[in-house]
């Protein structure tokens, strides 16, 4: 049995309304799904994409992730991670310096097993080049399988990813695809495996306008759909007012 926290988009660096506020807002949501997992003992930290708002976070906002990302090390939560379509470089990943610092991994086509679960990883892949995905993962012997992946997935609004093709053409059966992209929280199944988005970690535009959060998922759940248990756990944000026009 493992019992994971699945976060995305949680866009640190982004100073929304070219507020420096806003912009401490979105890395506190960072620290409070850390806190959060620090505290539940969690075995792990799945980040299905987006951890920076662009490519080129400053210094600061680098340093406050460090600073996070230490924080579970400590508590030896592993912090799994993909790279999602804003923050993606040509010349390299955040992702593989912290990798690199031994602060997190940088999920792939190979298994990186936590308890009973193996969790894979895909990063955002544009459109145009999604054809030529073979979906080819190696295989495992743990008793689940989930994929850690960034992008419109279907059955959700906006969608533009076909999830039944990608399931049946994995060479790998996932019980679970924990995604990122889509900032709304929501869940389905295709084809027997359960697909969710724990939805972004603060409001990123004024139309998110439901509490934010993560998910907090139990694999090898007596009882539950394919073993899988999918909560979802709210996070406190500053409170918004929304002015209609008429
Ligand atoms: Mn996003």
């Amino acid at each position: 049995m493992a019992r994971v926290i699945h976060t995305a988009d949680t866009h640190i660096g982004y100073r929304q309304y070219h507020s420096s506020q806003r912009r401490e807002d979105f890395v506190a949501a960072f620290e409070a799904v850390v806190h959060d997992a620090v505290e539940s003992n969690v075995d792990a930290v799945l980040h299905a994409g987006d951890l920076f708002h662009d490519r080129r976070p400053d210094l600061g906002d680098l340093l406050a992730t460090l600073s996070h990302l230490r924080t579970l090390e400590e508590a030896e939560i592993p912090f799994l991670a993909v790279v999602g379509n804003h923050e993606s470089t040509r010349s390299g990943q955040w992702l593989d310096l912290f990798e690199r610092l031994g602060l997190a991994v940088r999920l792939d086509d190979e298994p990186t097993v936590i308890e009973d679960v193996a969790f894979y990883g895909l990063d955002h892949v544009p459109e145009s080049m999604r054809p030529d995905l073979e979906y080819e993962f190696t295989s495992h012997d743990a008793a689940h399988a989930a994929l850690v992946a960034h992008g419109l997935f279907e059955p959700f609004a906006h969608a533009d990813w076909d999830t039944a093709n990608l399931l049946s053409e994995s060479t790998v059966a996932f019980d679970a695809l924990l995604a990122g992209d889509n900032h709304k929280p929501d869940r389905a199944e295709v084809n027997d495996t359960w697909v969710t988005y724990p939805g972004s970690t603060e409001r990123a535009s004024a139309a998110e306008r439901e509490p934010r959060g993560y998910n907090l998922i139990t694999f090898g759940e007596e009882g539950s759909t394919g073993g899988v248990d999918i909560r979802r756990r709210a996070l406190e944000t500053r409170s918004f007012v929304y002015i209609e026009s008429t």
